[in-house]
């Protein structure tokens, strides 16, 4: 059978040739052009399977190619014409096919999940590979959380990230997760290629989770001065928590609440104003209160005409717990 791939202009040959191949060989190529007809000797290197030969200056091969096992094929020809030994390089890249299934790490995952910790962030991740082209769709991946046994208290505990493959809770996750109701779940994971088209291949695995409790112990609540005068942001709080990555990535703070965080990095120098509730040991990050955001700009002016319903928001506000405006996500 005759095929004609395009070769590449150059000093040598470079041509591209599909993998898994299924028709009749010898399966022609390419034609050399660098051969003419009155060339004699002919030998090939860079061919140790025996796979290429030449028959009338045509390049074809005896069998198909696998680009898993080898993507390229270096041939060098070497041939005597006119009574001189000349030589050039035929390139042959073997263009993937998508004929592998991806598959997970490990058929059998297992990651853990602490009480407290917010919708959305990770904490752990299932991997897989694909043997094909990773340039190519055929090996690009998508995951997909396919079930959760028990389904309580809630049927959609869990999140998975369909790229990055990252495990996290869910709203309904991070809100009704209890150790004592149920200590374990199984989730049955799906990884596909092609993006996760329709005709990708797949496989399954399943992680278990285990559900531990919240190891943040609570500290005292923070006290505030309502009217404290400024500048802002005052520092008011100062804890200390062990951080396995980077701390800005792993400390959350609650949303539409009139304080902010900051690292250890970006902390003034260490004299902090009487209102400030310590926690003791060395500062690793310090929750702000700042007039900034909205919110507490808000609660501001009102506290100064007398709104007592604002006095009472900044009132608990201001002595809520700090364990429940932060959340450590250790991942040790
Ligand atoms: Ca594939
Ligand atoms: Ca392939």
């Amino acid at each position: 059978m005759f095929h004609v791939f395009m070769p590449c202009l150059g000093a040598n040959l470079k041509i591209g040739i599909p993998e898994n191949y299924d028709g009749i060989f010898p399966w022609y190529l390419s034609k050399l052009p660098s051969l003419t007809t009155n060339y004699s000797e002919l030998l090939i290197r860079g061919d140790d399977e025996g796979i290429f030969g030449v028959d009338a200056a045509f390049l074809y091969a005896l069998k198909p190619l696998d680009r898993e096992k080898q993507p390229s094929y270096s041939l060098q020809m070497m041939y005597r014409m006119a009574g001189q030994r000349q030589s050039f390089t035929v390139e042959v890249c073997v263009i993937d096919k998508n004929d592998n299934v991806p598959t997970f790490s490990a058929v059998s995952m297992r990651g853990s999940v602490q009480l407290g910790l917010l919708k959305g962030i990770p904490f752990m991740r299932v991997e897989a590979s694909d043997r094909d082209d990773r340039n190519t769709a055929h090996a690009e991946l998508r995951f997909l959380l396919m079930d959760q046994t028990p389904r309580i208290p809630a049927a959609h505990m869990f999140a998975i990230d369909s790229i990055q493959g990252e495990v996290s809770l869910t709203e309904d996750g991070a809100s009704t997760l209890d150790p004592e109701m149920c200590g374990r779940y199984k989730l049955l994971v799906m990884v596909k290629d092609m993006a996760g088209k329709a005709n990708a291949f797949f496989s399954t695995g399943t992680v278990t989770v285990e559900v531990t409790g919240n190891t943040w112990a609570s500290p005292d609540p923070v006290r505030l001065q309502e009217n404290l005068p400024g500048p802002y942001p005052i520092p008011i709080s100062q804890s200390v928590a062990k951080f396995c990555g980077p701390a800005d990535e792993q400390l959350q703070l609650r949303e539409n609440n009139p304080f902010l965080c900051r690292t250890a990095t970006e902390l003034p120098p260490p004299e902090l104003p009487d209102c400030r509730g310590s926690f003791g040991g060395s500062p690793e990050e310090e929750a702000w209160r700042t007039p900034n955001a909205a919110e507490a700009s808000a609660a501001f002016r009102q506290l100064r005409t007398g709104s007592s319903a604002a006095v009472r928001q900044l009132s608990s506000r201001s002595t809520i717990p700090f364990s429940s405006m932060l959340r450590f996500m250790d991942f040790r």
